[in-house]
Order: C-alpha cells, then structure tokens, then sequence
C-alpha cells in the first residue's frame, strides 16, 4: 500500500521517512479540506524540525508531564481541551477518544479566521465520534481579556479552570493565566512562550501524546484526589523544561558518533 497525497506523489511504506510523511500529508490533506491553515504548514514544519532533535521519541521529561497533565484534567472541575486545525487533521480520533474517557468537551479554537474553517474542523471531529464539541456557535461566544488575536473569541473556555492547548501560538496562555487558569501546553518547542508560560509544558509530538494520555488516563482514573495531587504537586514545569533541554543536548551529542555508524558509503 502506498500514501497518496496526489496522484504523482504516492509514498511507500517502505520509505524510511513514511511515518513522518504520512503526518505531513494528512497535514496537506486538511488544507485542502479549509481544515487547516497555510501557516499550519510552517508550524508542522517547525515541529518536524524539533522533533527531529528530541530523536522523534517520547522522552522521559515528556512522559512525567503527561502524569501530571492528565492528573490536571482529571481533578479539575471544568477542563477543556482547544482543538486547532493542526491537531484536528493529525489525531482526529484520538483526541475523541480521550475527551470520551476523561469526559471533556473539545472547544474549536482558531488562530487564522477564515469562512467555513470551523465547520470544516466541527465535520472532521463529528465523523471522529465526537459528541460535545464547542466554539461552533459565534452567537454564544465571548471575548476573553488582553488578548487581540481570533484566539480571544471562547465558548467554554471562558468558564474553564483548566485548558488543554495544543500547538499554540505566542500571547493566549499568557492571557489564560492572567485569568487564573491552569494551562497544559503541548509544543515540540521547549524555548516557545507558550511552553514557558504554561503550568505544565509537553514537549512532544501531539501524535504521540494523545495516544500516551490515553494509556496514562485509564491507570490514573484509578486513583483517589490525594494520589492525583500528589502527582501534580511533585511536578515542577521549569525543571521539567530545563531537564528537557539537557536530554536534547544529550541527544545531539551522541548523534554527532551515532548519525555517520549506518551510512554505507
Ligand atoms: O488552526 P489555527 O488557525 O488555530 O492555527 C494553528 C497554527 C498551529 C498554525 C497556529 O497556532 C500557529 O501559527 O502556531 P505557531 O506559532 O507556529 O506555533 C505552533 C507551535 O507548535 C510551534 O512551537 C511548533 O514547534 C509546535 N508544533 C508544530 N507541530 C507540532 C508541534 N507541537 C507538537 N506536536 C506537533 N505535531
């Protein structure tokens, strides 16, 4: 079987990047489909970019933020998670999987405004099973505070203690936190200002976090409130950060051995 982003471009299971492009392509696909934006090309392309130096791995670092993320959702009293283009072309189905299992709405929220994006994005979550999606009724939206961009109009974030952004741009989790928020960041940058600003930052790949959270979230649903705050409590996002910039550090270091041993010359 072969992936065909168009008939003169079909890709082979067997190409050694054929994961990566397959991503790609299910990116490309969703900007023809209004899903998602032009510049969520770049955006994919600067994650590529990242990942590639984290070694396309779900590190250790990633994995306690991912404990403590989800102990977030789970003890909160109205969580939610922000779907962009981005995330809703890349892990449609998983996404609804884990709003089903931790019984949290999805909110539509777009950087880049465009006629009939939001019903695009409504239609590829609705076909992925989701029930309860928000931020598809302009009429009933809000603007939040200090905060200029199309990411100011919310649903249900607006009444949120917890918000769940994945692959965000620049000033909203600034503006959540002024309102007394809790944000989990998803962003393969770890230096973005998103990823700083956050109360607990996920520096991976949205395809392998949300399969991850899925797993995390039916053992942790076994837990009492005090176990769940014990998780997050032990949890310190600046460390987590500073201990993931060490392991990319880490990661170059050997590559500059390990990158040249399979190269058959
Ligand atoms: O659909 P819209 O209109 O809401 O727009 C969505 C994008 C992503 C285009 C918009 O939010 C944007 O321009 O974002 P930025 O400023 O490019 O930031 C996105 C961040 O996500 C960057 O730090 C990327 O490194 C990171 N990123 C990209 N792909 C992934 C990722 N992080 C995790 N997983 C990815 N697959």
């Amino acid at each position: 079987m072969s992936l065909n982003g168009n008939q003169n471009n079909s890709i082979p299971e067997t190409h050694p990047r054929y994961q990566s492009l397959k991503f790609r392509h299910k990116i490309i696909e969703g900007m023809k489909n209004l899903v998602v934006a032009e510049a969520g090309l770049i955006a994919h392309g600067r994650g590529e970019c990242f990942d590639y130096i984290l070694g396309e791995k779900t590190t250790k670092t990633a994995k306690y933020a991912i404990r403590a993320a989800v102990a977030a959702l789970l003890i909160a009293e109205k969580p939610v998670i922000s779907v962009n283009g981005n995330v809703a072309a890349l892990v449609p189905n998983e996404l609804v999987t884990l709003s089903k299992l931790l019984n949290i709405p999805l909110e539509i929220n777009l950087f880049y405004y465009k006629e009939g994006r939001i019903r695009a994005i409504k239609d590829v979550l609705k076909k992925a099973g989701a029930t309860d999606i928000k931020g598809i009724n302009e009429e009933k939206m809000i603007e939040l505070e200090g905060l200029e961009s199309n990411r100011r109009k919310v649903d249900f974030i607006a009444k949120a203690d917890v918000v769940m952004i994945p692959l965000e741009d620049g000033d909203r989790t600034e503006a959540l936190k002024k309102l007394n928020k809790k944000v989990i960041a998803v962003d393969l940058n770890p230096l973005s200002r998103t990823a700083l600003w956050a109360d607990i930052t996920i520096v991976d790949n949205i395809i392998r976090v949300i399969p991850e959270m899925i797993e995390i979230a039916n053992q942790l649903k076994k837990l009492n409130d005090r176990e769940l705050n014990d998780i997050l409590n032990n949890f310190d996002n600046k460390l987590n950060i500073q201990n993931t910039l060490d392991l990319i550090i880490d990661y170059i270091e050997k590559q500059k051995v390990e990158a040249f041993k399979n190269l058959k010359k």
